[in-house]
């Protein structure tokens, strides 16, 4: 028996005391169960830990909170709906493939033959046009071992860097903030900041919906502290702006002013931290020439509080007062989400509020820290530690570098040389090459670009030439319209292997259930694939994921991502580790940089702080300029559309829109519009709205709220029959490549 949405609000003080202030949360589901299986939620970055019930018939029957791993025994609906995902009709349990090209319907066969299938597209090609002719698309939500084998399997086994994956769409502008800051990827704070922050400075995160146990915590700091304050920076009001103190409502876009302007208040009324900054900081311009600290207060005093208004609508006072309680709160957590980083300068924007940090030296103690907020449940270890992305290698080395791919190349034991110099395809560029033949295989693991590439009519067409292998467990999922080959994939809690959180955590997701029909792990489809394409088998000595965990723990060894400690018997005693971990007995690290703290600064450091990702040790002030977005509104198209997340859906909801109670509660997609802009356009609620952007037109029912500001209208993208990233353009950050999901222009007008 699984508990009824009804039956978890009632049941749960969690859940009532949380109500009151926009988040429901949820403690434990009361279920018999024979045993319980330690595991992490299968969505959010959060990484909530789960414990899994599964009766006496190996039948997983119930789920709760882990009380071990930092959510303390808390999940939000969507995790604590996961059971019925598990055993939803509408799984994938036979291998399919298409014999007659993509107009033929998909048929059931035999694993041998899709696996032969796929394996001979993928040989001709690399045979008849090269390495570079396929590629790999994969995903955040992949597990750690399934991601480091297809890096090993693409870079080094068919020697191509065509390896990316949806975190690309997601937390590519944050890796450049803190690569190019910092010198390393990944966040120094963790969770234990919330319990000690007394000032959040949440810019571009609808935490309350989608972190939503994250977002229960600050609550509770706020509940317990009421000296704690809470800023809020968002062009619509959220559930997350109701516990805010400030809230800065301000035009979509127009961030990187605020950000200047804050700087230039800071040094202003002497907020600075000139100890940390003459001690600690170097600053340079967009060109990369060095600055002095002087041309820096020069540089950020053209953003007077004047011409922040101008920039952003935000009110002169309104940018001081956010500047001086950012600066003089003891200790200050920033946290951003993809209001930052899906912008066409995202990259600058998470440089900018490293800035805030750096000059006011609000880093590196309890509290005060830079911490972006992951989205996808394992983004950071799968994927960016892994370096399975098309610039990446393992552990924050860079295909470009000669010793990086020695190193690699040596530890994998092929001969150097075999991984090639040449960056690989980022994915808008991977699918623009499928769509024009150059790339004339893909496969794609665990996500679903069909539904959520930006500007879907030009990137479909990617999926409509290339042959495309997949792995699925849903048949609901958009992308397998496309797919020439379907593998039937174990699902969560099907298999096991490692998920790494927000906050460096990782935690191993044991097996629960034997995997839905003829469905197999990920690995394994990987490595059977891979073998039958021509890949050498020594490439993969490994009898199961725990022999992949094994080699990839060891790789880390000495890195900066160092998580040697974490054994598997290790992580299967405890609910996650935060790596830098680099012995067994070391219990993970909090704070990193911090002597005394992170094992990776020498004991007796000369100074407190060493940001060892640089070789002076110096993070970086980057003077950044304010700039537009790529498409902002005109008098032809005169809204800003913007999308985003609802709290009961994940992504393209192939999993959430199999739970009713989660279905029920946002049936489909709709269009947010500000009371005053649909009085003037004559729009009531539910009536048709029609959006209209430079790409396509589509109708959505009206939601008439003062959500959004004036000339603002939201979209959440969950729903497959209203894709509403047929409606947006294809700009991506120069840096990071992801795209710019936050904005586009577009015209409103009611149908009919
Ligand atoms: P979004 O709804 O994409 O969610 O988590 P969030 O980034 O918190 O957008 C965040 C906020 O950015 C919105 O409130 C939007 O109004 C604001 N915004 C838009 N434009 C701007 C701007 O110009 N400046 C600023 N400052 N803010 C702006 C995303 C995260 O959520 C991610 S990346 C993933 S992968 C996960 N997905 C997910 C999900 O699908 N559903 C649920 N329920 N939770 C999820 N959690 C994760
Ligand atoms: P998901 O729905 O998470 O979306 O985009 P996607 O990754 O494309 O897709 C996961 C797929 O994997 C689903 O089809 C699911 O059924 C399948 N799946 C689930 N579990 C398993 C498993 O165990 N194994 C296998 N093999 N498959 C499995 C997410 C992407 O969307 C992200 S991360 C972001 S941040 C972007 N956000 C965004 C936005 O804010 N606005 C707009 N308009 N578009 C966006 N697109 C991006
Ligand atoms: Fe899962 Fe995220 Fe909810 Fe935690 S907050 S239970 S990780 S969806």
């Amino acid at each position: 028996m699984t508990l009824s949405r009804r039956d978890f609000i009632k049941g749960s003080a969690a859940a009532l005391a949380l109500s009151a202030i926009g988040g429901p949360c949820f403690a434990a589901a009361k279920e018999e169960a024979d045993k319980w299986v330690k595991g992490v939620c299968r969505y959010c970055g959060t990484g909530c830990g789960v414990l899994v019930g599964v009766n006496k018939d190996g039948r997983a029957v119930s789920i709760k909170g882990d009380p071990n791993n930092h959510n303390q025994g808390l999940l939000c609906l969507k995790g604590a709906m996961l059971i019925p995902v598990i055993y939803s009709t509408d799984r994938i349990t036979e291998p399919m493939i298409r014999k007659d090209g993509k107009k033929s319907e998909l048929t059931k066969v035999s694993w041998d033959v899709a696996l032969d299938f796929a394996a001979k597209r993928f040989k001709d090609a690399v045979a008849e046009y090269g390495p570079d002719s396929i590629a790999y698309y994969g995903s955040g939500q992949a597990l750690t071992e399934e991601s480091y084998l297809a890096n090993k399997i693409w870079k080094a086994g068919f020697r191509t860097n065509n390896v990316d994956g949806n975190p690309r769409l997601c937390m590519a502008s944050a890796v450049g903030g803190y690569m190019t800051t910092f010198g390393k990827d990944e966040p120094m704070g963790t969770y234990n900041d919330i319990d000690n922050a007394t000032c959040f400075f949440i810019i571009g995160s609808n935490t309350s919906e989608a972190h939503p146990v994250l977002f229960r915590r600050i609550a509770r700091r706020k509940q317990s502290s009421p000296d704690v304050k809470i800023i809020v920076v968002d062009p619509r009001r959220t559930n997350t702006s109701r516990i805010a103190d400030l809230h800065v409502f301000f035009k979509p876009g127009t961030d990187l002013a605020l950000l200047n302007g804050m700087a230039h208040i800071i040094f202003k009324e002497e907020l600075d931290d000139d100890r940390f900054i003459k001690r600690y900081l170097q600053f340079q311009d967009n060109e990369g020439n060095a600055r002095s600290l002087e041309e820096y207060k020069e540089f950020v005093a053209q953003y007077t509080p004047e011409k922040v208004h101008e920039i952003t609508g935000i009110d002169p006072d309104m940018v001081v007062k956010v500047a001086r309680m950012f600066a003089e709160s003891p200790a200050t957590l920033s946290l951003w989400c993809m209001g930052i980083n899906q912008r066409s300068r995202g990259v600058w924007a998470n440089n900018l509020i490293h800035n805030l940090h750096l000059i006011t030296g609000q880093i590196g103690r309890p509290g005060a820290s830079p911490l972006s907020l992951t989205g996808q449940p394992n983004a950071c270890g799968g994927v960016r530690d892994t370096g399975s992305l098309a610039h990446l290698l393992p552990a924050g080395r860079v295909v470009a570098n000669e010793k990086h791919r020695n190193e690699i190349e040596d530890y994998w034991g092929v001969p150097r040389g075999t991984i090639q110099p040449k960056m690989g395809h980022h994915t808008v560029a991977l699918f623009e090459n499928m769509a024009s033949g150059n790339v004339k295989a893909v496969f794609i693991h665990c996500t679903n670009p069909a539904h959520t590439l930006p500007h879907l009519n030009k990137y479909t067409k990617g999926l409509e030439t290339a042959f495309v292998a997949q792995t699925e467990c849903f048949h609901d999922a958009e992308t397998l319209k496309y797919a020439d080959v379907v593998f039937p994939a174990a699902f969560w809690c099907e298999t096991e292997g490692v998920y790494g959180c927000t906050e460096r955590r990782y935690s191993l997701i044991e097996q629960a259930v034997a995997p839905a029909g003829q469905s197999r792990p990920a690995v394994e489809i990987l490595m059977e694939f891979a073998k039958r394409a021509g890949v050498d088998p020594k490439l993969m000595p490994y009898k199961n994921s725990a022999d992949i965990w094994e080699e990839w723990r060891k790789l880390s060894q000495g890195t900066p991502y160092n998580f040697y400690g974490m054994t598997r018997e290790r992580l299967k005693k405890e609910s996650g580790i935060k790596w830098p971990c680099p012995s067994e007995d070391h219990p993970g690290t909090d704070l990193r940089y911090v002597r005394g703290e992170d094992p990776l600064v020498p004991v007796n450091h000369e100074t407190k702080m060493f940001f060892y990702g640089r070789p002076d040790g110096k993070p970086i002030v980057y003077l950044r300029p304010y700039q537009p977005p790529f498409e902002p509104a005109d008098d032809e198209y005169p809204f800003v559309l913007t999308t985003g997340r609802v709290i009961d859906h994940w992504h393209t909801a192939t999993m959430t829109g199999q739970v009713p109670e989660l279905r029920k509660a946002y049936p489909s997609a709709f269009v947010e519009i500000n009371p005053d802009d649909a009085k003037k356009l004559n729009i009531n609620n539910g009536d048709p709205v029609v959006l209209e952007t430079r790409r396509d037109k589509m109708t959505f029912p009206a939601r008439v709220t003062a959500t959004c500001m004036p000339g603002l209208v939201f979209c959440p993208f969950f729903d497959k029959k209203l894709l509403v990233n047929r409606l947006f353009h294809d700009a991506v950050d120069a840096a990071s490549k992801e795209p710019e999901y936050k904005i586009c222009a577009t015209k409103v007008y009611k149908q009919g």
